[in-house]
């Protein structure tokens, strides 16, 4: 017998797939009728080696994809290289290398280690985003998205990590700290680009319903990311100098609370507010004001300056100052002071809110504080009580209950009740109106780094902004961009990229110099795939129809909100630019869980990670891939232990022996497989119903599931099933029953392959078979074959036939038998008159009543 020789047999096929083109998919156009499924899974950066956790997502990927093949779908396996960010740039300075020279080994190197784990991509799709050829087509996206108003420049607050030096979306500040680096996130002022996803925000969230094949975990973050708020938008006029008064002279708030407007008891302005400014630049404060305009300006600077993490914090301090103005409650005509403060943030809502202290914590805090009155309006009770006395619920009271008598003609209403009543009643006098607001903010593109793709813009002092002509695209990266922690974009100081003309006027105009963020460049990568070597579109509309959506997206589950967002995103922004005509981009996802060791997270910051090629080497890139799929379902963690390696390495071992060692024995190929007649000895009867019910296992787990590891387990039962009807009947003794044996050695062969895809083609061909396992058909199983958890026994009344029970198949108990059987009338009727004698038990089979006279 052969020894298993991993590294042989494993270099051996992969040479044999790749110069079959066995993982080819062809354009949809000339795919037929097949059925098509689009498995893919997260693109891995280019870091310069794969880790365990990149082997878990694709062997994850891989077994779905193989499975499909074998189903006879057409498969769409694809990977690329999201290859532009920081960790290029900062290893270019470190190591005083190009960060394209830099990616572009890191990019060979882990080719060849995905290539090594016998993965079935077409790699003819390879995609990289740093080439030109892929990121022109971000440029032009941008192009088109500047043209329908989605994309758009603006002058704000950002989060600015002075570590990267860069500026970050919101999706990329985790609890204030930089989802890269976890520095501390400043907030600094700056023109950003951006692109308007908010337009997309109800979309987006109603969207969500529908992705079934989501996990709740992932539907649940993004539900709160996008934060739907339903509340009344309503209108005070502002009651104060004529000069301050902004041009409307109305202050807008907007409330989820409208039912508590008899409650307000003053008013809050961020410190941001258009009418802040306008009553500073208005030379005047109202006749109240508790200080004089400077003193004000001061103060407002002042709250302006906190850092806005800390305003955005339930149980920050509170600071406030008094303008010196008023607004107008339109509900009941009162004067109510406004203020200033830092808790109230100027891009949410309106950014103005109505202060109800006794019934929303923040402004009770702020009202104690400040001394200003709290008025209750709402109370549990059904009746209602004088607002003054009775039972009155500890302050602030933030539930739901009724209104108090000092309501006017809403008194006494429910407080839902109420806000519907209320706010209609403002739309009909014309003050007020119902409003949604969405927690999710538009995403700030701008980065102020090298390594990304060049926004297409030039700055003209003549024309202003001015879009890059789509002909002149793509904007390249120069490759002489100094360098070095200097101060600035690195693309500022290339004089040869910053300095060009107006495409529009012709004068000398400047280049912008940020780039995209790189989460723009994974919106879209899994069309581009579609169409890899397209030079005059991204990606063709009807590849990108037939393909889209994804079936099955398989990643990590830390992008929930950041990635995955974006790439819902994108889609409904291209079916809108008329590019695809899907809305979301996957209709399945697969978040898998991470790879531990010693119970913490793999990185190399912990100095405890795995290196797969040392694996691969040592035990092959089978037992590797098996190993991560045995060890846990996909979306648990994993913890790595050598020993479970070692399990596997010596089950694909007992595999190999197994059929190695037995193949010669087994009837030919074309013999085929017998009828499981009566006649078939016992030993081998119930490892036919093995493999079928092993079938239906590993289908199950594979197809409906993706549960690998009990898919992997049933593999192994069936492996030692084989061995132990061996001991009982070998496959020389089982004579013209030995095809059972081939039966289970084929099935065991076929299943396997899509998870340790290289020992089980080299045993399928030790078994006598030319096909390639790749496209096999997935075998079936045969129902009526599977042992029932019920059996039906005959009963017999001394020998004769008289009745059938259906039993438990584990039933063996005489006393409880014959008590059932006689609970037959029919068998009853035999029995009676006679003696019953003793019962003979067949478990499963026939139960025998003896009588005598
Ligand atoms: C009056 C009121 C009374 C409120 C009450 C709540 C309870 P969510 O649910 O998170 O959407 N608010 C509105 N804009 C704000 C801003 N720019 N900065 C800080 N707070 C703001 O929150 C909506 C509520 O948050 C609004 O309803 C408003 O306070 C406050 F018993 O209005 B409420
Ligand atoms: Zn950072």
């Amino acid at each position: 017998m052969a020894e298993y020789n991993h590294s042989e047999i494993e270099k051996r096929w992969q040479k044999h797939w790749r110069e079959t083109a066995a993982f080819r998919t062809p354009p949809a156009g000339e795919s037929g009728e097949a059925e098509r499924f689009y498995c893919l899974e997260m693109l891995p950066y280019p870091s310069g080696r794969i880790h365990i956790g990149h082997v878990r997502n694709y062997s994850i990927g891989d077994a779905v994809a193989r499975n499909r093949r074998m189903r006879g779908y057409e498969v769409m396996h694809p990977i690329g290289w999201d290859a532009l960010g920081l960790p290029a740039e900062n290893a270019a300075i470190e190591q005083q290398t190009h960060p394209a020279e830099w990616t572009r080994k890191n990019i060979d190197a882990m080719r060849a280690q995905l290539q090594r784990l016998g993965f079935s991509y077409d790699w003819d799709r390879e995609i990289a985003s740093y080439q030109p050829e892929y990121y022109g087509w971000n440029q032009w996206f941008f192009l088109r998205f500047l043209e329908n108003d989605l994309a758009y420049r603006k002058d704000g607050p950002v989060n600015w990590c002075p570590s990267c030096a860069t500026v970050l979306a919101n999706e990329q500040v985790e609890e204030g700290r930089c989802w890269r680096c976890d520095s501390e996130v400043e907030e600094r002022r700056l023109a950003q680009w951006f692109y308007r996803i908010t337009r997309y925000a109800e979309e987006l969230l109603d969207g969500l319903d529908g992705l079934t094949e989501w996990p709740e975990r992932v539907i649940a973050m993004q539900r709160n990311w996008i934060g739907r708020s339903r509340g009344t938008e309503i209108a005070f006029a502002i009651d104060g100098p004529e000069e301050a008064a902004p041009s409307d002279g109305q202050l807008r708030i907007f409330t989820t609370r409208v039912d508590t407007i008899f409650g307000a008891t003053f008013m809050v302005v961020a410190p941001e507010h258009p009418f802040v400014r306008e009553l500073l630049d208005g030379g005047e404060l109202g006749a109240d004001a508790s200080m004089d305009i400077e003193e004000l300006r001061a103060e407002v600077e002042r709250l302006a300056a906190m850092p806005r993490r800390a305003r955005r914090g339930e149980d920050i301090d509170k600071h406030g100052v008094f303008t010196g103005s008023y607004a107008i409650n339109p509900f009941n005509g009162e004067r109510l002071p406004i203020w200033v403060a830092n808790f109230v943030l100027m891009d949410y809502g309106t950014g103005a809110i109505m202060a109800v202290p006794a019934h929303d914590e923040r402004d009770h805090t702020f009202a104690t504080k400040y001394d200003l009155p709290v008025r209750p309006v709402i109370s549990l009770a059904t009746e209602d009580p004088e607002p003054d006395g009775g039972d009155l619920p500890d302050l602030p009271f933030s539930e739901e209950g009724h209104l108090l008598s000092n309501c006017g003609e809403f008194s006494g209403l429910g407080t839902a009740d109420a806000r519907a009543t209320m706010t209609a009643h403002a739309k009909t006098l014309g003050f007020g109106h119902g409003a949604i607001d969405y927690k999710l903010k538009d995403w700030g593109l701008s980065r102020q780094r090298y390594w990304g793709t060049p926004i297409p813009i030039i700055h003209c002092p003549a024309c202003g902004v001015v879009p890059v002509p789509d002909e002149d695209l793509p904007v390249v990266l120069p490759a002489d961009a100094p360098l070095d922690r200097g101060q600035g974009s690195p693309l500022e100081r290339v004089e040869s990229f910053v300095n060009v003309d107006c495409p529009r006027c012709g004068v000398a105009a400047r280049r912008e110099t940020d780039t995209m963020d790189t989460f723009v460049d994974s919106s879209w990568y899994y069309l581009r795939y579609l169409s890899p070597n397209d030079a005059t579109v991204p990606f063709s509309k009807i590849e990108g129809d037939a393909w889209s959506p994804v079936d099955l997206y398989i990643g990590g589950v830390e992008h929930a909100v950041l990635h995955l967002l974006y790439f819902r995103f994108f889609c409904r922004a291209l079916r809108d630019l008329g590019l695809l005509s899907v809305d979301e981009p996957t209709r399945g996802l697969l978040t898998q869980g991470m790879v531990t060791k010693d119970g913490a997270k793999m990185s190399k910051s912990k100095g405890n990670t795995v290196d797969p090629d040392e694996m691969v080497e040592r035990y092959g890139a089978d037992t590797t891939r098996l190993f991560v799929l045995f060890a846990a379902p996909p979306v648990r963690d994993l913890e790595w232990d050598e020993r479970g390696v070692e399990g596997c390495a010596r089950f694909l071992g007992r595999v190999w022996k197994l059929i190695e060692g037995e193949a010669s024995s087994l009837p030919p190929v074309e013999a085929g497989f017998g009828d499981a007649g009566p006649s078939l000895p016992e030993p081998l009867a119930q490892l036919h119903r093995k493999v079928h019910e092993t079938v239906r296992r590993v289908t199950r787990d594979v197809e409906e599931r993706l549960q690998f590891n009990t898919a992997i387990a049933a593999l192994m039962e069936l492996t030692n099933a084989c061995n132990t009807a061996r001991q009982a009947v070998s496959i020389v003794e089982a004579g013209e029953h030995s095809w059972v044996y081939r039966l289970a050695f084929e099935r065991l062969a076929v299943m396997l392959s899509v998870f340790a895809p290289h020992i089980a083609q080299e045993l399928w061909t030790t078994l006598g078979h030319s096909e390639d396992l790749t496209r096999y058909p997935w075998p079936e199983y045969d129902p009526s074959v599977l042992q029932s958890d019920e059996a039906t026994m005959i009963v017999q009344v001394d020998g004769r036939l008289r009745g059938r029970l259906v039993v438990p198949t584990d039933l063996a108990d005489e006393q409880r038998l014959t008590e059932m059987a006689m609970a037959d009338p029919v068998i009853r009727a035999h029995v009676e008159g006679r003696q019953l004698r003793r019962s003979i038990v067949v478990p499963g089979k026939i139960l025998n009543l003896v009588t005598s006279p």
